[in-house]
């Protein structure tokens, strides 16, 4: 067991440094870089929460070619809405990528240092996990950590809450634990432009508004997909990339 993070995982590990979180493992890739999709497109979606029905709706919508079009996601693939167990299925497929938010930041430190009732919330539509045998947890967490925090494609840019307020991805991959609570949890104004040369979106989620805003570049794309089986306004935004 490990004396710092009581992980009885050899490889995985949570840590808190500071007053940040991270997790640390092997390999756990900081930033994604992908190049532009030359054979098809390139979507991204807001937080799915759970929605897996709303993502396959949207899909048939566009008529998604999995072969050649691809789709990233700001985070937050379970957790609140009906099907969370569902968010393996699609992290095993070649064409969907999406980064970490802070649910799954939530669910790795409950899958690692096994502490359900202080560390993972009910208030935070979590519960589903309990249902699910210990293969399932051990390769959702697996997938979940080997996900990026950023992934940059062309001058487009994907994060869960917020990009930090750096003028260069170098800052923010030399020292990621001063940076993962903006990027997993920030709410509240954009900064005022995007400070990284060579960015020209930026993609966001995390909190709700009610429809897809773009300020300076920063484009929340949350707009809440889970609210409708709740009997509130809401649904899964997908917009492609600009180029
Ligand atoms: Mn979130």
């Amino acid at each position: 067991m490990c004396l710092s993070c009581h992980s009885y995982h050899p490889d995985l590990h949570y840590h808190r440094i500071g007053m940040y979180i991270s997790t640390d493992m092997a390999g756990r890739k900081i930033i994604a870089r992908y190049e532009k999709n030359t054979k098809g497109r390139d979507f991204v979606c807001g937080d799915i929460h759970g929605c897996y029905t709303d993502l396959e709706q949207a899909l048939k919508r566009l008529r998604f070619d999995t072969a050649r079009d691809r789709m990233f996601c700001v985070g937050d693939l379970f957790d609140r809405g009906p099907e969370s167990h569902g968010a393996l299925a699609y992290l095993d497929t070649d064409w969907f990528f999406p980064v970490q938010g802070n649910h799954e930041d939530m669910f790795l430190k409950w899958y690692i240092v096994h502490d359900l009732e202080r560390s993972y919330s009910y208030r935070n539509g979590s519960g589903w996990q309990l249902k699910e045998d210990k293969e399932y947890l051990a390769q959702l967490a697996r997938a979940v950590v080997a996900l990026p925090l950023i992934i940059v494609v062309g001058e487009n840019l994907i994060v869960h809450a917020c990009l930090p307020d750096v003028s260069s991805l170098e800052e923010i991959e030399q020292d990621p634990d001063k940076y993962i609570q903006t990027i997993l949890w920030y709410r509240g104004r954009y900064p005022d432009k995007i400070g990284i040369p060579g960015i020209r979106r930026v993609y966001c989620g995390h909190s709700i508004t009610s429809k897809v805003r773009d300020r300076n570049g920063f484009i929340n794309i949350d707009t809440g997909a889970f609210l409708h089986y709740m009997d509130e306004e809401g649904e899964l935004t997908v917009v492609e990339l600009g180029d």
